[in-house]
């Protein structure tokens, strides 16, 4: 267990009203009774006024401490945070004077490292804070809110005492052969089994929609040139992010913005026209949109009447279908050309099973809202209870579950198949270890290394 104390500032760095330099470890109330002159003693639960004084006994500061003693404390250690007033120079000058007097610059997310290690929370509360402080929606906070309340850890460790139980029965049949009630067991067994294969299926089917509202839907806009990829980025972040002329070739890399639409987050990719091009640039600008397939959750594939329907596009399209990726196809400045041509593109796109289309101007902001509607249809889940069920938004947890998972099920192809009790519980250990390993038990030092790094200095 780590034993030096450790300091940073808490709040973020911008002139504000205060600031909160956070002290943690044994030497925390040391550190604070060497720079603070104050009247009151500083006292567990209690805020003190106190002046910050600099090496030669002048005031820097009038502040506020507040202590809590261990084990009752975020880190499970001695704590003390200093409100300063929360100008950036001042709050930097007084982490400097308390790493001048003994505290070392915490790593980040080390002291919620040191939470996790002392026992004060388990792992999927301490990846939920970081998910608290980086959501971007109501919704996402609030999810992020329910895992930190523990509503992950709640439904994982029962899972995992049910197997942890299941395996106990095991053994003792191992343990005690003469006992003659292997087949009985294996029936309970296998509802047992049953049940959790269950429960971890529905919770992986969670995964993408909770991916969808914690990190948002990756969008890309991809078509030929000219035909209003940028424009339509810039309609529906609503302001002028991508430069747009009437050059064919306009936009050369890939132009990123975050936009909301409700409850979704778009990530939306503006990229280079699709076309065949000897401009060297232009040409890996082209790559560089056809691989955006591989990361895209939704294709918007622009057209315009300005060109015609290829069979390169017929092409291109098939192969987003085969990937089963979700698509709408956006054909543009229907302000400008006769109706007969949309009806024309229509069919085509019908006669070629391509059914998601949305006919638009953005000159003109038509279809657009209709557009935004479709998008929200693909991907809200409009019967799924955000506030009270259980949702899961991280990668690691997915990954774990399914871990899990293909453990129950080999368990269950060996039970059916009558195998020895003791290879079933080889595959019941592994899936009681993965599902352990969500809330932080077994894991590596590897694996809280690299969970921490992510989060923020001063967390
Ligand atoms: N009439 C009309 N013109 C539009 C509409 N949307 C875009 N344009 C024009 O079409 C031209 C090309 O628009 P961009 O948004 O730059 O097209 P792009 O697909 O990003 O083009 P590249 O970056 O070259 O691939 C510009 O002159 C736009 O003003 C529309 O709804 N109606
Ligand atoms: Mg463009």
């Amino acid at each position: 267990m780590s034993t030096n104390t450790i300091a940073a500032i808490s709040t973020g760095l911008t002139n504000s009203g205060i600031s909160i330099i956070r002290i943690s470890g044994k030497d925390s109330l040391d550190i604070i009774n060497k720079i603070i002159s104050t009247k009151n003693k500083i006292e567990p639960n209690k805020i003190v006024f106190g002046k910050v004084l600099d090496k030669n006994k002048n005031v820097l500061d009038n502040v506020l401490i507040s202590y809590f003693k261990a084990p009752k404390s975020y880190t499970g250690e001695d704590i003390c945070e200093i409100n300063c007033h929360g100008g950036i120079e001042i709050t930097r000058e007084i982490l400097e004077i308390v790493l001048e007097n003994g505290a070392e610059l915490a790593k980040p997310g080390e002291f919620s490292k040191r939470a996790f290690l002392n026992g004060k929370m388990d792992l999927s509360k301490a990846e939920a804070v970081i998910d608290l402080i980086n959501s971007k929606t109501k919704v996402s906070a609030k999810i992020a809110s329910n895992h930190l309340n523990g509503d992950i850890s709640k439904k994982i460790i029962e899972m995992r005492e049910e197997l942890v139980e299941l395996l106990a029965h095991i053994s003792v049949s191992i343990d005690y052969p003469e006992y003659d009630y292997e087949e009985v067991k294996l029936e309970n067994v296998n509802s047992i089994l049953d049940k959790k294969i269950l429960q971890i299926s529905k919770l992986i089917e969670t995964y993408d929609q909770g991916r969808y509202l914690k990190d948002g839907i990756n969008v890309a806009i991809i078509g030929k040139p000219n035909v209003g990829k940028s424009s339509l980025l810039n309609k529906l972040a609503k302001y002028e992010k991508a430069i747009v002329t009437d050059i064919p070739g306009t936009t050369r890399d890939i132009v990123e913005e975050r936009i909301n639409i409700g409850n979704l987050i778009l990530n939306v990719s503006d990229s280079a026209g699709i076309r065949q091009t000897e401009d060297i640039v232009e040409k890996i600008g082209v790559e560089r949109s056809l691989k955006l397939f591989d990361t895209s959750d939704l294709i918007l594939y622009m057209f315009s009447p300005e060109n015609k329907l290829e069979e390169k596009d017929f092409e291109i399209l098939s192969k987003i279908q085969n990937k089963g990726l979700k698509y709408i196809t956006v054909i543009n400045k229907s302000d400008k050309y006769e109706k007969s041509i949309f009806d024309t593109f229509l069919n085509e796109f019908k006669k070629n099973n391509i059914n998601d289309v949305q006919i638009i101007s953005i000159k003109e902001d038509k279809g657009i809202d209709e557009l935004k509607s479709k998008i929200k249809q693909m991907f809200e889940k409009n019967n799924f209870d955000y506030e009270h069920e259980l949702i899961i938004t991280n990668e690691r947890h997915k990954e774990l579950l399914k871990k899990s998972l293909e453990n129950l099920e080999k368990s269950k192809v060996e039970v059916e198949n009558k195998m020895p009790i003791d290879i079933i519980s080889i595959y019941l250990k592994n899936a009681t270890k993965y599902l352990g390993q969500i809330v932080g038990l077994d894991v590596t030092e590897d694996v809280t290394k690299k969970i921490f790094e992510k989060f923020c200095i001063g967390k």
